[in-house]
C-alpha cells in the first residue's frame, strides 16, 4: 500500500471505511501540486463531499505557549469518552519558513495521537499555493467523510492565520493567559471580537486566583463588543489542562452554542457563506497557478519587471501589458 498509488475508488472506499492510513494519504494527495495528483484530488473531493459536513468544527487559537496543544489533548480525551471521534488539524503560519513547531505538537499530544478515535495531522503549508492554511479545508471534509465528528483546527495566534481559520469553523475558541499584562497580550481586539468563547488557561496552583480575576476582566471587555450576528454571547471560562478542570464546561458550552445556532438557522447560513468564500479563494489559487505554471509568462514577467526596475516602464503599464500577454496565452491554447 505504501508506495503504490491508490485509485479513486480505493481512496473513496478507504475513507468511508474510516481507514486512517488512507485518510492520511488522501490529505497528502490534496496537498500535492502535481498535475495528476490535482486531477485525482479534485475527483476525490467531489466524491466525498456528500459524506462530509456532519461535525462540529472548532477553531482553537492563542499565543505560543498559552497551552493550546495541552488543552486539545485533555479536551479530546474527554469527548472521546463521550463517544465522539476527534480530528486535530494544525495550521502553522510559521512552518513555511521554519518548519514550525509541528514535531513539538505531535509529541505534546502523545496520548491523543495513540487513540484510535483521534486523528492528528499538522497541515503542510509548504506549497506556495493555498495561503497560510494550505489545504486545511479539504482536510476537514476528508476527516468528516471518515466519520470524525469533532474537528479541531489549531492555529498559533500571531495574526494572519486566525481570520482564515475563523472562516472555516463553526466555533472559534480563544485561549488566553492570566496576568500576562492587560494589553490583551498582543492579541488584537479584532481577534477577541471573532471569539465565540475565551478560555483563561493554566488556572491551577498559584495561578488560580489570577485566572479568576482575568476571567472577570475579559468578560467585562467582551460585553463592550457589538452583539454577534449569531446572537451568541461569548462566555469567558477558566480551565486547567493539568488538573483537567473546566474542560467539561467548555464542551457543554460548545454543545449549547451548536443547539442554539442550529435552531436559528445560523449554523447552515455560516457554512454556506464559508463555502462561498472558499469557492472564490480557491478560484484565485487556480488563477495564480495557471499563470505561474506558464513558462512564456514567466519570461515576460521577468523582462517587464526589469523595465519597471529601471523606470523605463511604469508599474501600472507593465501590469496591463502582462495582463494582455496572459489573455493572448489563453487564446493561443
Ligand atoms: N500550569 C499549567 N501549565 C500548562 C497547562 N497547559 C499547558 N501548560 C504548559 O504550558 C506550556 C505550553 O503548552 P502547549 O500546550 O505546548 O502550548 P501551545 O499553545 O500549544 O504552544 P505552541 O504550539 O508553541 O503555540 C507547556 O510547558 C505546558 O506544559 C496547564 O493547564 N497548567
Ligand atoms: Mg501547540
Amino acid at each position: 500500500l505504501n508506495n503504490s498509488r491508490l485509485s479513486l475508488s480505493e481512496f473513496e472506499h478507504g475513507i468511508l471505511k474510516a481507514d486512517r492510513m488512507v485518510l492520511a494519504k488522501a490529505i497528502t494527495l490534496v496537498e500535492s501540486s502535481r498535475a495528476d495528483d490535482i486531477a485525482l484530488a479534485t475527483a476525490l473531493m467531489d466524491k466525498i463531499s456528500v459524506s462530509a459536513g456532519n461535525s462540529i468544527r472548532i477553531g482553537v487559537t492563542g499565543v505560543p505557549g498559552v497551552g493550546k496543544s495541552t488543552f486539545i489533548e485533555a479536551f479530546g480525551e474527554l469527548i472521546i469518552r463521550e463517544g465522539k471521534k476527534i480530528a486535530v488539524l494544525t495550521v502553522d503560519p510559521s512552518s513555511q519558513l521554519t518548519k514550525g513547531s509541528i514535531l513539538g505538537d505531535k509529541t505534546r499530544m502523545e496520548n491523543l495521537s495513540k487513540n484510535p478515535n483521534a486523528f492528528i495531522r499538522p497541515s503542510s503549508s509548504g506549497s506556495v499555493l493555498g495561503g497560510v492554511t494550505g489545504k486545511t479545508r479539504e482536510a476537514i471534509l476528508l476527516c468528516e467523510a471518515a466519520g470524525f465528528n469533532v474537528i479541531i483546527v489549531e492555529t498559533v495566534g500571531v495574526g494572519q492565520s486566525e481570520v482564515a481559520v475563523r472562516n472555516m469553523v463553526d466555533f472559534f475558541l480563544l485561549l488566553m493567559l492570566a496576568g500576562a499584562g492587560d494589553e490583551l497580550q498582543g492579541i488584537k481586539k479584532g481577534i477577541m471580537e471573532m471569539a465565540d468563547a475565551v478560555v483563561i488557561t493554566k488556572a491551577d496552583g498559584d495561578n488560580t486566583k489570577r485566572a479568576r480575576e482575568a476571567q472577570a476582566e475579559y468578560q467585562h471587555a467582551l460585553h463592550l463588543f457589538p452583539v454577534k450576528v449569531s446572537g451568541w454571547n461569548p462566555p469567558v471560562m477558566i480551565s486547567s489542562a493539568y488538573e483537567k478542570s473546566g474542560i467539561h464546561e467548555i464542551w457543554n458550552k460548545i454543545l449549547q452554542y451548536e443547539a442554539k445556532i442550529k435552531s436559528t438557522g445560523f449554523f447552515d447560513h455560516q457554512r454556506q457563506q464559508q463555502n462561498q468564500v472558499w469557492f472564490l479563494d480557491y478560484f484565485q489559487q487556480l488563477l495564480n497557478a495557471d499563470f505561474q505554471n506558464n513558462e512564456t509568462l514567466k519570461k515576460i514577467t521577468e523582462s517587464l519587471s526589469k523595465l519597471v526596475g529601471t523606470s523605463e516602464l511604469s508599474a501600472f503599464k507593465a501590469a496591463h501589458d502582462l495582463m494582455k500577454a496572459y489573455h493572448q496565452q489563453i487564446k493561443d491554447r
